[in-house]
């Protein structure tokens, strides 16, 4: 299994999930401005699609998409999914929310320029963090372990301190208590993301 990631992007959400999940795989850069991978291959041969993240499975499958990729992981580690009959759909309804919505507002923060839009984006993204906020009862947002959707979240809050979005104390200790987990520091390690927040040098996401 090969994880295609760059660093600081969306993708750091199922790198994070594999390392969690402990499971073996490979993992490759990609330079999303030259669509080449680390090894200088083309990434289009991975995916016609051209973003990150890209999984390729044991199988010589490829799965893309965030919500894809991250419930797959979650089916193969149930540790990382939650239980019950409804379980799946939550955390179904909470990745997709982040992808059509908070992930979404971020775009305007990745560009030079357009400086109303990014005052828009950051109203938007403390509306919707807020929301995420009220449902955050627990230590994690489904109990006292994480799932793969907190790993998204997780890399959203990331960026909203990149960019200066306000959130929430309780968000903010969310974020903190991530960040401590032995797989999130062995990912973000693997990624070359110290001080992240504060990392003016990450262009590449969104
Ligand atoms: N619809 C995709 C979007 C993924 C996405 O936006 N990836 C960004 C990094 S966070 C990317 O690779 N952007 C480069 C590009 O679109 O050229 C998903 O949800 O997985």
């Amino acid at each position: 299994m090969k994880l295609y990631y760059s660093p600081f992007a969306c993708s750091l959400a199922d790198h994070i999930a594999l390392e969690e999940a402990g499971v073996p795989f490979e993992r490759e850069a990609v330079d999303l401005k030259t669509k080449r991978t680390a090894s200088g291959n083309d990434f289009a041969a991975v995916t016609a699609k051209g973003y990150v993240p890209a999984l390729v499975l044991d199988s010589g499958e490829t799965l893309t998409e965030n919500v894809a990729v991250l419930d797959w992981i979650a089916s193969q580690h149930p540790e990382l999914s939650v239980a019950g009959p409804l379980g799946r759909t939550r955390v179904l309804e909470v990745l997709s929310y982040i992808s059509s919505e908070i992930h979404r507002s971020f775009k305007p923060m990745w560009h030079p320029g357009h400086d109303a839009e990014k005052v828009k984006a950051r109203a938007a993204l403390a509306a919707q963090f807020g929301l995420v906020a009220d449902g955050l009862k627990t230590d994690y947002l489904f109990g006292d372990r994480p799932s793969v959707a907190d790993c998204y979240l997780f890399v959203m809050l990331l960026w909203a301190a990149r960019f200066h979005v306000p959130v929430s104390a309780s968000l903010e200790a969310f974020r903190n208590r991530m960040g401590a987990r032995p797989a999130v520091r062995i990912a973000m390690t693997d990624e070359g993301l110290v001080n992240i927040a504060s990392e003016p040098g990450i262009e590449q996401g969104g």
